[in-house]
């Protein structure tokens, strides 16, 4: 394990401004201390997820600054559509890079304008203030055109480092699966051209197999909180997701697993940190990244718990797997394209699959009721949000949408409809 001397050293030469970096430094450790630590009745091994983020911009961007050194490439990706078994299957490693927390919104400021949804914003920030480790480590940059903030961005970020933009379709038919077929196949291109590797069937069947085997314990996880008590907090549960964007894909599967064993065993004898009646929230909407945990703390400080997040920091990022059983690497890039293409993100047209989710996960789970979260100038998710309430009206379940950004300034505001949400679902 490389020592705190090492670390900042490697944070020097892959070019991060030290001075306000240190910025961050001073203030990440008092955001755990005070959401994710408190908190009562946690699995003993959650332990490992909170060395990962208590350590986040030390210990696995060393890991990540070591595989360089041995010759190997980073790439650094925005969007759950970006197939990561592609990347593994030439030699390089994938990291996540969206930004989760208000310290990166001013860098992102200074290039976008102020209506602009703060995960671009801070992403942006974190990059051009090079106060992010794994920004700054990143060999190539994956972007994907999603929405237009997005779209937007990736053009000025592609003045300051290589960006590949995947071209993500926005309907479902059966030419669309095509289109995207073509686009992970000029992906590969590109990264075999930065890796210098040729992609091979068995590499790839290999990659489609880690990858799939990360989706299945994070499936596993999951599951163990359709229970009552649940098992594991939701402020937990989205930690633990959140992490696996950026952690060793293997070592990540094995310690999701062992975290479920335990929480296997808290089922059996009933344990958990919220009494079995607590009401249960499903979230949905735009994806959490690390560290915002603002929405699952304001629920689980004023009475509920998340048992679900219909997200692309939930389960719109691991719940479909790909077809394992292809026979030749043209198979295989289909199944991803077929995997890939099941995601419900609101920038298809139409979306209703993403409501079926919504009212399905609210079954399984047994929840009161749904919180829809939308950062602020999101377009396409709060659009959305129209026809997401009327679905699950129809269903009779009680639905909240709230908006909000990466500050604190609205935090009492969104908590006072937050208690009254959960005092009807009580009643
Ligand atoms: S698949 S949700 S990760 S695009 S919140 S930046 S949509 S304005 S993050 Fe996303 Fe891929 Fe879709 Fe998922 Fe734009 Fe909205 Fe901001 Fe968003």
């Amino acid at each position: 394990m490389a020592t705190y001397q090492e670390i900042r050293q490697m944070w020097s030469d892959i070019g991060m401004d030290l001075e306000k970096h240190d910025g961050f430094l001073n203030i990440f450790p008092g955001i755990f201390k005070r959401i994710i630590q408190p908190q009562e009745g946690r699995p003993e091994k959650i332990d490992y997820f909170n060395k990962v983020v208590t350590s986040v911009h030390g210990r696995r961007p060393y890991e990540l600054f070591e595989h360089k050194q041995k010759g190997g490439k980073v790439f650094g990706t925005y969007c759950v559509y970006v197939p990561d078994e592609v990347l593994l299957a030439l030699g390089g490693i994938s990291t996540g890079l969206c930004g989760g927390d208000q310290f990166w919104v001013p860098g992102g400021d200074k290039y976008l304008p102020a209506n602009t949804c703060p995960l671009i914003k801070s992403s942006m920030g974190s990059r051009f203030d090079r106060t992010s480790p794994f920004c700054q480590v990143a060999d190539m940059f994956i972007g994907e055109a999603t929405c237009d903030g997005k779209k937007k961005a990736w053009e000025i970020l592609s003045r300051d480092i290589p960006m590949h933009i995947m071209e993500v379709p926005q309907m479902k038919r059966e030419k669309d699966i095509q289109r995207f077929t073509e686009e992970i196949w000029q992906l590969v291109e590109s990264a075999q051209e930065l890796t210098g590797n040729q992609l091979r069937f068995d590499a790839l069947a290999e990659g489609i197999v880690t990858i799939n085997n990360k989706r299945r314990a994070l499936n596993r996880l999951n599951r163990t909180r359709q229970a009552a008590p649940v098992p594991i907090s939701g402020k937990d549960a989205l930690m633990v997701i959140q992490v696996a964007f950026y952690d060793d894909p293997v070592r990540f599967t094995e310690m999701t697993n062992i975290l479920c064993d335990e929480l296997d065993e808290r089922i059996n004898k009933q344990e958990g940190p919220f009494p079995a009646d607590t009401p249960r929230i499903v979230v949905t909407g735009t994806p959490m990244a690390l560290p915002n945990w603002k929405l699952h703390h304001l629920i689980e400080t004023s009475g509920a718990v998340v048992v679900c997040e219909e997200s692309c920091t939930g389960t719109r990022y691991f719940e479909e797997l790909v077809d394992e059983n292809r026979s030749d690497l043209t198979g295989q890039i289909t199944a991803l394209a077929e995997r890939y293409m099941k995601t419900n993100c609101a920038c298809f047209t139409p979306n209703q699959a993403r409501a079926e989710d919504v009212i399905r996960y609210a079954k399984e789970f047994k929840a009161d009721g749904v919180i829809d979260y939308t950062l602020q100038f999101c377009g396409l998710y709060s659009i959305e949000s129209h026809l997401l309430r009327e679905a699950l009206r129809e269903e009779g379940i009680p639905f909240l949408h709230l908006e909000t950004d990466y500050s604190e300034q609205d935090s009492e505001q969104l908590r006072t409809r937050i208690e009254a949400f959960i005092e009807i679902i009580k009643n």
